[in-house]
């Protein structure tokens, strides 16, 4: 795919990685199905619109890089990633098994993938570190940080974000999956963090919402972010958990499991349905 590919085809590239992803996590048998679903136009419009990165030279030194720091959405990262061409589709189907690549939470090793996550609230100090490191060496770099709006209660992000004001971090992007829920409910009745976006403001960041599903939305965002000079840059991208699938959407119960047999054909059949209306 060229990197400039229109909507029409975004829309039907997040349709397939759904699809993926349910039915790895339905033949795992267990895994975090809720929020690998909130993520997948973010990641979709990174790794085929935004993220400089070249899939045969996974480490080259001069690219960007991508941080899930909400490691437990690896699901779907692990299917963009295959798209994309680190590594063979096949492998997908070895997700949470014994000697797999693709563990339940990420493990360094697998090609396309900076860190292992999966301990949440750690993933954007590794990203200050990250650009950092390509400040000093000279690279001309973006780093990206993917985290939750639950995971977002964490005192380290703070700290971290302290710190990439400070240092005048602009290579650096943070997204918030702002899908209100967390593990156990909503993000607001676990701990409520008042007026989100203005926190990030207070704390030295360029803040940009954005509609987490809207491939014009999130381009727009992203385009904004690059524009950014002297300060880190944070999207926060509104969200809805489970999306794509009527009855995981919005439902907290939905955050540690994966779908069972008939659950996955049901859920297939309404992407089925919504990819006949995109062709339409
Ligand atoms: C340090 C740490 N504490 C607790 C957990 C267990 N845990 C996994 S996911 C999760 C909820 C995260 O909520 P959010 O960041 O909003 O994720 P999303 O809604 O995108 O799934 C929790 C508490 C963890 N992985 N790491
Ligand atoms: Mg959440």
């Amino acid at each position: 795919m060229e990197k400039n590919h229109d909507v029409l085809e975004l829309k039907k590239k997040a349709i397939s990685v759904r699809r993926d992803v349910l039915t790895m996590l339905e033949k795992a048998g267990s895994g975090h199905t809720g929020g690998s679903l909130s993520t997948i136009e973010i990641l979709v419009e990174l790794y085929y619109r935004i993220l400089n990165i070249d899939p045969s030279h996974p480490k080259k030194r001069e690219r960007d890089k991508f941080v899930l720091s909400k490691g437990h959405g690896c699901p779907a990262l692990y299917a963009v990633l295959a798209d994309r061409g680190f590594f063979p589709k096949e492998e997908l189907k070895t997700l949470r098994t014994l000697k797999s690549r693709l563990q339940g939470h990420p493990q360094f090793g697998l090609p396309g993938l900076e860190i292992s996550s999966g301990s949440l609230g750690q993933g954007l100090s590794i990203s200050v570190g990250l650009a950092l490191a390509d400040r000093m060496d000279g690279i001309k770099a973006r780093v990206y940080c993917l985290m939750g709006d639950g995971e977002t209660n964490e005192g380290q992000v703070w700290e971290a974000a302290m710190t990439a004001a400070h240092y005048k971090i602009d290579t650096l992007c943070a997204i918030v999956d702002y899908n209100k829920l967390q593990i156990d409910g909503m993000c607001c009745e676990v701990k409520d963090m008042g007026e989100y976006r203005e926190k990030w403001e207070h704390f030295g960041w360029h803040a940009i919402e954005a509609n987490g599903h809207d491939f014009d939305s999130l381009d727009r965002a992203f385009k904004e972010t690059q524009s950014v000079v002297g300060k880190p840059q944070i999207v926060i991208a509104h969200t809805v958990k489970g999306k794509g699938v009527s009855f995981i959407e919005n439902k907290a119960e939905w955050h540690g499991i994966a779908p069972k047999k008939e659950e996955l054909v049901r859920a297939l059949a309404e992407l089925d349905a919504e990819e006949k209306m995109l062709t339409k």
